[in-house]
C-alpha cells in the first residue's frame, strides 16, 4: 500500500516546545512571538542583531554557533566571534558607501565567509541575494540586471561568469581568496583586516527589506521574491516550534542558502533560537553524510526527499556502520515525503521523519508535521498555530475533505513575501481569489484537517475523466524494488485525454529491460489502480532537478512534447 489513510505513526516519548496541537492553536497570537524581539520596545529591529548579537547579551557569547567544515577545513565559531566578523563586514560595506535598501548577491559555495557576508550585509540593512554557486553566467546576469544589485561577493573560480561590461550598476565585486585578487576587484581578506570589529548597526523597520530570492517558475524568467524583517517572528515561531530547537541543540540543515531553506532554516530559524548549527560544505555522499551526523552528534536534521531517497538507495548497511543515536528530530522539506521514505526512517534511524511544507514565496514553514502530532505518512501535515489554510476552487470555495483544489492560505502571515521585484502583476496573481495565497499547489485535507499534497496545479493528470495527482504514482512506483527515482507526466492522448507517462531511474543492479517495464507497470496496476498505472515507461539514467532536489516534471514534459523546456537556470547539471 503506498498511501494509506488510517496508516499512524504515534508521537514519540519527550517534551517537545509545542505540547497539545489544539490547544497551541486556540491559545496563539502571534504579539505573544514578537516579545522575542527588541522592536517590542524599540519599535526597529534587524534580523542580524536579533540572530547573533542578541546571543550576547544573554551570556551566549562563547557558544558555538557555528560548525563548518569540507573536506578541506574544518572550523568552529562562537556566537561572540560571528558578531565580530559581520560587524567587520558591515564596515567594509560601509566604507564603499553601501545603504540600506541596496541590493549585494553572494554567489560562492558554503563557507564560513559566506555566512559572515549575509550577516554583516543585513547589519547595514542591505538586502541580499544568494545565488546557488552553480549559476552560469546567463542566470547571475538575469538576476543581478533584474533587482540592479550594486555589489556582489563571490570567488576567483565563480568570478568569470559575472559579466561586469553588462551589469551597469554592479559597482563592487568582492572577491574572497587566500591569493591575490584581480585589479578591479575589492579582496575580502584585506578588507576585513582594515575592519573595525565595532559597528554601527542601522536599525530598521519591520516591512524594510532582508532577502530577495530568485526562484524559476515555469515561463518566462526567474522571479525576485522579496521578503523582509518581519519574517523573523515566522523564523523563530516555527523555529521552536516546528524544529523544535532547544538550548543543546547540535541542528544541521543540508540545504545551500541558494535555497531559501538554507536562508530560513539554514541561518535565521536556528540562531534566532540560538541553536548550535552545522554547515557541511563539498558533494553528497551517504558517507560523509552519516559521518557529518555521528561527528558532531547532530541532534535535529533538516533535508529534503531527494537526499532521504538517495540515502535509501544507498541501502541499510551503509547506515549500520554509523552511531547515530544522537538523532532525535528529523524534517524533510521540498518535494512530496513519499511514505515508504517515512516507513524506511523509522525503520533505520528509529526516526519519524516530519515533513514540512512552505514555499520561496511564503518565507517559512506553513503546513507541518510536529513532534506532539501523530504522523500520516504521505501526509504534509497541519497548518501552523497563526495559519490558516484550506482547500478551495477556482471560485473561492472551501472544499469538502478528499476534493482535489488549490491549496490556498489565509492572508497574510509574517513571512510572507512583500513583492516580486520589478513583477506587480506577477505578484497580484497569488492573490487573485480575495482574502487568500493562492499556492499553485493541489491538495486535499482529510477529515482530521492534514493535507495531502497531489501535484503543482499544472502537473495534475487527467486521464479518463479521473484526476490523478503524480505524487500518488511516483509514491508507489519507489515502493518496487528496482526504481531508485520516479517522475510522472501526463501526455495527451486522444482517447484518454492524458496518459500517464512515467520516467525511471534504475537502482543500482537493476537493467532495463521490456520485462521490466511490465513488471513496474503490473506492480501499480495492482498496488494502486488500473487507471494510475503507467501507460509508457522510460528509463533515464537521471531525471532533471533543481538544485534544491525537485524533479522538474515540467522538463520531463517538454522534453516528451517537444516544447521550450522554459528557465532552466536552477537545473542541476
Ligand atoms: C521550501 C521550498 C516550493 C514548492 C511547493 C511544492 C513543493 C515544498 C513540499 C512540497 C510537497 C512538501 N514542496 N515542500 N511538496 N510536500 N513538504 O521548497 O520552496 O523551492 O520555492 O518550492 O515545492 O510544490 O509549491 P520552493
Amino acid at each position: 500500500m503506498s498511501i494509506d489513510h488510517k496508516e499512524r505513526i504515534s508521537v514519540a516519548a519527550a517534551s517537545p516546545n509545542m505540547g497539545s496541537y489544539e490547544e497551541a492553536h486556540a491559545s496563539f497570537d502571534w504579539s505573544e512571538v514578537e516579545k522575542q524581539f527588541t522592536w517590542h520596545e524599540t519599535g526597529k529591529v534587524n534580523m542580524a542583531f536579533e540572530a547573533i548579537d542578541r546571543h550576547l547579551a544573554e551570556g551566549r557569547g562563547q557558544k558555538t554557533a557555528l560548525l563548518y567544515s569540507d573536506p578541506k577545513r574544518d572550523e568552529s565559531y562562537t556566537f561572540e566571534q560571528l558578531s565580530l566578523l559581520s560587524n567587520r563586514f558591515s564596515n567594509v560595506l560601509r566604507k564603499l558607501g553601501l545603504a540600506k535598501g541596496e541590493r549585494l548577491f553572494i554567489f560562492m559555495p558554503r563557507s564560513p565567509e559566506l555566512y559572515v557576508a549575509l550577516l554583516g550585509s543585513l547589519k547595514l540593512g542591505v538586502v541580499v541575494g544568494p545565488l546557488f554557486e552553480a549559476f552560469m553566467e546567463t542566470a547571475v546576469k538575469d538576476r543581478l540586471l533584474d533587482s540592479t544589485a550594486t555589489a556582489i561577493v563571490t570567488t576567483p573560480a565563480l568570478l568569470p561568469r559575472i559579466k561586469r561590461d553588462e551589469l551597469p550598476d554592479l559597482k563592487h565585486v568582492i572577491v574572497v581568496s587566500d591569493e591575490g585578487v584581480p585589479e578591479g576587484t575589492i579582496s575580502y581578506k584585506d578588507e576585513m583586516a582594515a575592519a573595525s570589529e565595532e559597528a554601527q548597526i542601522e536599525w530598521l523597520d519591520r516591512e524594510d527589506g532582508l532577502l530577495i530570492h530568485y526562484t524559476s517558475g515555469s515561463t518566462g524568467k526567474p522571479k525576485g521574491v522579496f521578503h523582509v524583517q518581519n519574517a523573523m517572528l515566522q523564523h523563530y515561531h516555527t523555529g521552536r516550534i516546528v524544529l523544535d530547537l532547544k538550548e543543546d541543540d547540535v541542528y544541521w540543515c543540508t540545504a545551500d542558502p541558494g535555497w531559501v531553506t538554507g536562508t530560513s532554516y539554514g541561518i535565521f530559524a536556528p540562531w534566532l533560537n540560538g541553536a548550535t548549527n552545522v554547515v557541511r560544505g563539498g558533494r553528497f555522499s551517504p558517507q560523509d553524510w552519516y559521518t557529518t551526523l555521528q561527528r558532531y552528534g547532530v541532534t535535529v536534521w533538516y533535508s529534503a526527499p531527494t537526499a532521504f531517497r538517495m540515502l535509501m538507495g544507498a541501502g541499510d548497511d551503509s547506515v549500520a556502520q554509523y552511531d547515530l543515536s544522537s538523532l532525535r528530530h528529523v524534517l524533510s522539506v521540498g518535494e512530496p515525503l513519499n511514505p515508504e521514505v517515512v516507513r524506511w526512517g523509522l525503520k533505520v534511524y528509529g526516526q519519524r521523519i516530519h515533513d514540512t511544507w512552505w514555499m520561496t514565496e511564503t518565507g517559512g514553514q506553513l503546513i507541518c508535521n510536529y513532534p506532539s502530532m501523530e504522523i500520516k505518512p504521505g501526509s504534509m501535515g497541519r497548518p501552523i498555530p497563526g495559519v490558516e489554510a484550506a482547500i478551495i476552487d477556482d471560485a473561492g470555495n472551501e472544499l469538502p475533505p478528499y476534493r482535489m483544489g488549490n491549496l490556498a492560505v489565509r492572508t497574510p502571515w509574517p513571512s510572507m513575501m512583500r513583492k516580486i521585484w520589478n513583477n506587480p502583476a506577477k505578484y497580484e496573481e497569488y492573490f487573485r481569489i480575495p482574502g487568500w495565497y493562492i499556492s499553485g499547489d493541489s491538495a486535499y485535507r482529510d477529515e482530521d484537517g492534514y493535507f495531502w499534497f497531489q501535484g503543482r496545479i499544472d502537473d495534475v493528470i487527467n486521464t479518463a475523466g479521473e484526476r490523478v495527482g503524480p505524487f500518488e504514482v511516483e509514491s508507489k512506483l519507489v515502493e518496487h524494488p528496482a526504481v531508485a527515482e520516479a517522475g510522472v507526466i501526463g501526455k495527451p492522448d486522444p482517447m484518454r485525454g492524458e496518459i500517464i507517462k512515467a520516467f525511471i531511474s534504475l537502482r543500482e543492479g537493476f537493467e532495463p529491460s521490456d520485462e521490466l517495464k511490465a513488471d513496474i507497470a503490473r506492480f501499480v496496476k495492482e498496488g494502486l489502480s488500473a487507471h494510475a498505472s503507467p501507460r509508457e515507461i522510460e528509463f533515464k539514467d537521471k531525471l532533471p532537478k533543481t538544485r534544491s532536489g525537485k524533479i522538474m516534471r515540467r522538463v520531463l514534459k517538454a522534453w516528451e512534447l517537444d516544447l521550450p523546456t522554459g528557465d532552466l537556470s536552477t537545473i542541476e547539471d
